[in-house]
């Protein structure tokens, strides 16, 4: 067996020389880390007793790519890059072979295809996810995958960019073995047969075996429209095209060069600054300052009271995770319906081939269907999700505490109520918090953790860890109402409702937004989520959440509920985009301005600018607020929540990364011209007003948790 080397925790089996990445953790190829890698490699291309050499990584992955901290500033003077030890390979005569287990990503796959052979454990997901981070393979990936798989099965690979299981790997090519036991042991005895070398570099890139190289320009024509526009989330994409055209067209140096150029070109983009940025603040939302180091408890069994569509959505999410989930409603018939609703959506993705019958079967299985509460005694986690009322609820937790075991946890899905009213009503109140899911529960990302005043630091911390086994970004909010996102929300929507109060038709203040990159505007939104659940809020958000008019009401008496009852703010139909195209409604506007006029409502005639101005700095002042009073602990968290939950578009990083590109004083001066124009709800936040002062950046400020929190 080979002896590790503590400094590169590298050592020699015969003539066989294995290097194993050890940079915890997760094996990053930094500057640093690269010039001890190089060192090492240079040393065994130097030995003449070494005639083969393996690579392979500790912590339990093989390497996680380059470090992405790097990029944000330029490489120091005579660095050592991940480009220096991928040539340093190349120019080797002894033949290299990766040893894989674990992930293989970014520059770790670009090191292991400069390698002559790759072999993998079953488990092993290799990806080259660089497109995520607004950028492209920069150290060989995209000359290197279209010369190994071809350019179109390369392109879809990079455009992709997510770990791909290794089975598929070894389908595509990139793999040369898949290994049941121990991958460095078959590949030392590998290596000890000197394979010959087997450069990728000297192959020719073809487009695909049916395709013929004469088709170059046209299918490279093809991937471009096939891609966002370049001003809309698309801009990596194109380069990245740009990038494998070369490696068809251009000799092997030529087409590394390209792809240098095109990466620094894109490492310096707004567009990859907001996505590197959404990338770090997502790690950053478990940290929580001040907050005493807790063991989270293990969840081993869930429950859910209310099955209803989110009580049913969350149960999904908890099975399809693997934890065992019962879910509980007195309502014997919304038992059954919930059963049928879990078990056909098992059964459709049974169909579109996301599940094996044997996998649906098994989470079916996991899902109990009950109207005996006492199904839930052994618990250790409830969520219920019965009707938006605080008493509903508060009577609903005075059941469970009677009901769960004493160490079992309690939590709401509430998307708007008191965490510390419901939590009065047991005698558990440390292990009372909010999880507010986002619909569908089972699909949408983000997950609220509402903190309460009692909630103990064993409760948050077993709330962030089952949000990782969720998966889901799970953002720490104050027990505030609306706590985070629907607080923005409903700023961002008064706007829009005031543009159409004003005269300005729903369709194009929708089309300004989606413009912006918004997959849809706010009334198709609001249409989405059922304009009845929002009266409800704006019920209970009382005088603040009004209109100046009385639309909505109307709108929901005339049964105009949304896209649920094919007519909302738009109209729709099952012959245009399967009934879910919001389709514009003359019917809404007249009555719109009717209902402006009646309130005294003067029309306005609005550019786009003031549109978007309108909609994203309301965004923007209300998560300062949310800084400000501590209900959000970072500008970073408040970008998840925006990202994740309602579509900003992540090239812009979320709204409070964009602020920063716009600049704060600008925005700030422009609030203090709504304010001036509309009146005393576009009141700056104190925050942005001394962050304008001063010229700085909010993500400069972790916000000023000064502010206690409070349920107003
Ligand atoms: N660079 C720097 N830090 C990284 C990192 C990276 N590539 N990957 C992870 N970390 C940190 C992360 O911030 C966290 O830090 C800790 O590691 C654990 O991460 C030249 C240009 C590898 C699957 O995009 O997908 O190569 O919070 O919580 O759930 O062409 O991390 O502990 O301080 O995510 O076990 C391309 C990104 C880079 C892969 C592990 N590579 N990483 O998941 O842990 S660009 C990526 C991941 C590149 C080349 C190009 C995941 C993971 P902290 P974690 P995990």
């Amino acid at each position: 067996m080979i002896p590790a080397d503590p400094s590169l925790a590298s050592g020699q089996d015969d003539k066989v020389r294995l290097i194993t990445l050890d940079n915890p953790p997760v094996n990053a190829l930094s500057f640093a880390y690269c010039a001890k890698l190089y060192q090492a490699i240079e040393a065994a291309h130097a030995d003449d007793s070494v005639e083969a050499i393996v690579f392979t990584g500790a912590n339990g992955l093989f390497s996680g790519g380059a470090d992405v901290n790097d990029f944000n500033n330029e490489p120091p003077a005579g660095a050592i890059t991940i480009r220096d030890v991928i040539r340093a390979l190349e120019l080797s005569v002894k033949p290299h072979i990766a040893a894989i287990d674990g992930v293989a990503l970014g520059g770790g796959l670009e090191l292991a295809l400069a390698c002559d052979y790759r072999i993998a454990t079953p488990r092993s997901k290799l990806g080259l996810p660089e497109i995520k981070l607004g950028l492209l393979p920069g150290a060989g990936g995209t000359q290197r995958l279209p010369r190994l798989i071809g350019a179109r099965a390369g392109l879809e690979f990079m455009l992709k960019g997510s770990g791909v299981p290794a089975a598929r790997v070894l389908e595509l090519g990139i793999l040369d073995e898949i290994v049941d036991g121990n991958v460095i042991e078959r590949a030392i005895s590998l290596a000890k047969e000197v394979p010959p070398k087997r450069r990728i570099s000297a192959l020719q890139a073809t487009i695909a075996p049916e395709v013929p190289m004469q088709a170059a320009p046209f299918v490279v024509a093809q991937a471009h429209k096939m891609v966002p526009p370049e001003e809309n989330g698309g801009f990596a994409a194109h380069k990245l095209i740009d990038a494998v055209q070369a490696a068809v067209e251009l000799p092997f140096a030529f087409g590394v060069a390209r792809e240098a150029r095109l990466f620094d070109e894109l490492v310096r983009s707004e567009p990859s600054l907001a996505l590197r940025h959404i990338f770090f603040a997502e790690r950053e939302l478990s940290k929580v300052p001040g907050l005493e180091p807790a063991l989270p408890l293990a969840v081993a069994k869930a429950g859910v009271v209310g099955a209803g569509t989110m009580g049913s959505g969350i149960a999904i999410t908890f099975a399809q995770s693997g934890v065992p989930v019962a879910v509980v409603d007195t309502n014997e018939e919304a038992v059954d319906k919930a059963r049928q609703t879990v078990m056909g959506m098992f059964m459709y993705q049974v169909q579109k081939g996301r599940l094996t019958q044997e996998e649906a079967w098994q989470r079916g299985q996991s899902i109990t269907f009950t109207d005996d509460w006492s199904e839930l005694a052994d618990a250790d986690l409830v969520v219920e999700a019965v009707f938006e009322d605080l008493d509903v609820k508060r009577e609903v937790f005075a059941k469970l505490d009677g009901i769960v075991k004493p160490a079992g946890l309690l939590a709401s899905n509430t998307s708007t109520l008191d965490i510390d009213a419901m939590a009065a009503a047991t005698k558990r109140p440390e292990k009372v918090f909010g999880m507010h899911f986002f619909v569908p529960a089972n699909i949408m990302p983000l997950l609220e953790i509402v903190r309460g005043r009692a909630t103990s630091a064993q409760t948050l911390a077993t709330a962030f860890a089952i949000g990782k086994t969720l998966k889901k970004k799970a953002v720490l909010a104050g027990n505030a109402f609306g706590f985070i996102g629907n607080r923005m929300v409903f700023d961002y929507v008064r706007e829009a409702f005031a543009l159409a109060e004003e005269g300005t038709a729903p369709a194009r203040v929708d089309a300004v937004l989606k413009v912006f990159g918004f997959p849809m505007g706010p009334f198709a939104m609001s249409d989405l989520s059922g304009l009845d659940i929002g009266l409800h809020v704006q019920k209970l958000q009382g005088k603040s959440g009004r209109g100046r008019t009385n639309v909505l009401e109307q709108l929901v008496e005339q049964k105009r509920l949304g896209q649920k009852a094919m007519a909302g703010f738009f109209k729709y139909d099952k012959a245009v985009g399967k009934g879910r195209e919001p389709i514009a409604d003359p019917v809404v506007e007249q009555l719109f301005a009717q209902e402006a006029r009646k309130a005294g409502v003067a029309p306005r005639v609005v550019t786009d600018r003031e549109i978007r101005g309108r909609l994203l700095y309301a965004l923007i002042n209300r998560g300062a607020y949310l800084l400000e009073e501590g209900v959000a602990l970072r500008p970073g968290d408040v970008d998840i929540v925006y990202v994740y939950g309602y579509g900003f578009p992540p090239h812009h990083g979320g709204p409070m990364w964009y602020a920063d590109e716009v600049g704060v004083r600008r925005v700030y001066e422009r609030i203090r011209d709504f304010e001036a124009t509309f009146g005393p709800q576009w009141k700056p936040s104190a925050l942005l007003a001394r962050i304008a002062e001063r010229d700085g950046t909010l993500r400069q400020a972790q916000g000023d948790k000064s502010g206690e929190v409070t349920h107003a």
